[in-house]
């Protein structure tokens, strides 16, 4: 077999698993689960999901819960890299492909950013580029199962190429935006791009343009 032997050296592995963390990260032992905030109840019969600002005819569009269960479902395995410098690698991820609920509801064709929001009024806001990329996805399954509620139940965001807080827990809803506009964290101090291959952690390194004035 020709490449890497079949049996690893434990000083390749460390030089694998390395070059697939970002600068700064670490693989911690176990799950850490962090949010602002308690975790929301949900209430099946009062969730919705909307899709509002700027859409392509002006008009909202509302799934019930049932509705959005019923959306088709594609899996992800992807690494998840939080800002307080841990990384989770190979999570398995399943749901619905951002692609399917621009399909159904699409944006104006100046939209250029998507406002993701949560319970309690969470947000972060993400270029339409990156809602759009190929990892990301709403998620409803985390291992074969539904997620739990600490993680996200019933629906979450995950864009596993920017860094987790873009990665919206108990997500309610996008809001297409014509001008960016910073979300919870992107207002207290973080970066408005947040790429951890490039450690955009803070909004004091964003280069002109690379967020709202
Ligand atoms: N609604 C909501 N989503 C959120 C957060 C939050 O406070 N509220 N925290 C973010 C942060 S900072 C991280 S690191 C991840 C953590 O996800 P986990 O608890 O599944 O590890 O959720 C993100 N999503
Ligand atoms: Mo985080």
């Amino acid at each position: 077999m020709a490449g890497w032997p079949q049996t690893a050296s434990p000083v390749r592995r460390v030089i694998v698993e390395e070059s697939r963390l970002p600068p700064g990260q670490y693989v911690p032992r176990g799950q850490p689960v962090i949010h602002y905030g308690r975790v929301p109840r949900f209430k099946p019969e009062s969730w919705d999901f909307r899709v509002f600002g700027a859409t392509a005819g002006g008009a909202d569009h509302r799934y019930t819960w049932s509705e959005f269960e019923g959306l088709p479902r594609t899996t992800r395995i992807a690494d998840f890299h939080c800002v307080t410098k841990f990384s989770v690698l190979g999570n398995e991820w399943r749901g619905v492909a951002p692609a399917t609920i621009i399909a159904a509801a699409p944006p104006d064709p100046g939209v250029r950013h998507v406002m993701i929001w949560a319970e309690y009024g969470y947000s972060a806001n993400v270029r339409l580029s990156d809602f759009t990329a190929a990892d990301t996805l709403f998620a409803l399954e985390f291992d074969e199962k539904p997620l739990s509620a600490e993680r996200g139940f019933p629906v979450r965001l995950v864009v596993p190429h920017l860094y987790a807080w873009k990665s919206v827990k108990w997500v309610r809803g996008i809001e297409y935006l014509l001008e960016d506009r910073r979300g919870f964290w992107e207002e207290r101090g973080y970066h408005n791009l947040a790429d951890p291959w490039r450690e955009q952690r803070y909004s004091y390194q964003e280069e002109p343009g690379e967020g709202p004035p």
